[in-house]
C-alpha cells in the first residue's frame, strides 16, 4: 500500500521502518495542528539522520548522561523543563509524567512564535494531564540577556538553576550558560553547539530519552543527596560526547563492511 500522507494510519506495522514513519507522521500532523513549526520538520529530519548513524538505540553513554541528568534535576533548587513544538508533538504524556514524578514545571519556549502555537502546545500538554504550565502568560515573562531570538522570552526559566532543553538551538544554550545555569540537553547531534555547550548532553532520541528518564527517576528518587551528588561528580560530559562520536565512527565503519557484501 502506498504511504499516502493523508492516510497516516495506513503505514503497515510490518514495514521495516514503521516506527520511524510513525514519528514522521506524528510530526507532520503536529505541524498541521500548529504544534510543530514548519522548520520542525527539517529539524526532525536532521535528527533522524543522526539517529540512523547512532544505530537507533540508546547507547551506554546516553544512559550515563540520563542518569546524571535525573540526578541533577532531583538535586536542583529550581529545575525546569523547556518544551518546544517537536517535543510536545512527540512525547506529551511522557513529559507530563516526568514533570509530575519529579515535581518540575514544564515551560513552553518557542523559537518560532507563530500566532496560535503556544495555545496549541498548551492544549496538548493539558490533554496529557499537565496542570502547571509556564511560558503562557506574557505578563510574567522576562527577557534573557544576550539573546535576540524569541527564545529570550522566558518565565520560570529566568529563575531556574537547572534547565533541561530538548532539541534546542545553540544560542540559548550559550545564553543560559552565561547566566550560570546548569543545562541538560537532549540532542541527537553530538556536534551541535547545544551539545557542546551543555553541562549534560544526552545524545539520543527524545522518544527514548523521556521514558528512560522516568524509569531512572523512580530509582534515583530513593537515593540520598550525597549519592546523587556522587553520580554527578562521576559524570564527564567531555568523555560522553567523545564516546558518542566514536560510536558513530564505529557504526559507519561496520555499515561500510556490511554494504561491501551487498554491493555488486
Ligand atoms: O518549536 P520551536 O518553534 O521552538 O522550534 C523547534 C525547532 C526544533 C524547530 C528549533 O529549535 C530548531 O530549529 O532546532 P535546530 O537548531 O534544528 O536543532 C534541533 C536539534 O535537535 C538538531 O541538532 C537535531 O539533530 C536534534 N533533534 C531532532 N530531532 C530529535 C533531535 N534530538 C533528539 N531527539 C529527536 N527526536
Amino acid at each position: 500500500m502506498p504511504l499516502n500522507e493523508n492516510q497516516d494510519s495506513d503505514v503497515p506495522k510490518s514495514h521495516p521502518r514503521y516506527l520511524s514513519l510513525k514519528y514522521r507522521h506524528t510530526i507532520i500532523e503536529g505541524m498541521r495542528n500548529l504544534i510543530v513549526a514548519e522548520a520542525g520538520l527539517i529539524a526532525h529530519g536532521r535528527g533522524e539522520c543522526f539517529d540512523y548513524i547512532l544505530g537507533e538505540q540508546t547507547s551506554q553513554s546516553a544512559k550515563n548522561a540520563v542518569k546524571a541528568a535525573v540526578a541533577a534535576l532531583i538535586i536542583a533548587d529550581k529545575p525546569v523543563i523547556s518544551v518546544n513544538g517537536n517535543v510536545a508533538a512527540l512525547v506529551p504524556e511522557e513529559l507530563v509524567n516526568l514533570s509530575k514524578l519529579l515535581d518540575i514545571p514544564l515551560e513552553i519556549n518557542l523559537f518560532y512564535r507563530k500566532e496560535g502555537r503556544i495555545e496549541a502546545i498548551e492544549n496538548v500538554l493539558k490533554n496529557a494531564g499537565a496542570t502547571d504550565i509556564k511560558g503562557v502568560n506574557e505578563e510574567t515573562m522576562i527577557e534573557l540577556e544576550g539573546l535576540e531570538s524569541n527564545r529570550r522570552k522566558v518565565d520560570f526559566i529566568g529563575k531556574a538553576d537547572v534547565v533541561m532543553v530538548p532539541l534546542e538551538d545553540g544560542d540559548r544554550t550559550e545564553a543560559l550558560k552565561k547566566l550560570n545555569k546548569k543545562v541538560i540537553a537532549v540532542d541527537l547531534n553530538p556536534l551541535s553547539r547545544t551539545a557542546l555547550w551543555a553541562d549534560i548532553t544526552i545524545v539520543d532520541n527524545i522518544i527514548r530519552v523521556v521514558p528512560l528518564m522516568i524509569e531512572i527517576a523512580k530509582e534515583l528518587k530513593k537515593l540520598k543527596k550525597k549519592s546523587l551528588e556522587k553520580i554527578l561528580d562521576d559524570f564527564d560530559n567531555k568523555k560522553n560526547i567523545l564516546d558518542s562520536l566514536d560510536l558513530i565512527i564505529k557504526y559507519i565503519q561496520q555499515q561500510k563492511v556490511d554494504a561491501f557484501k551487498i554491493l555488486k
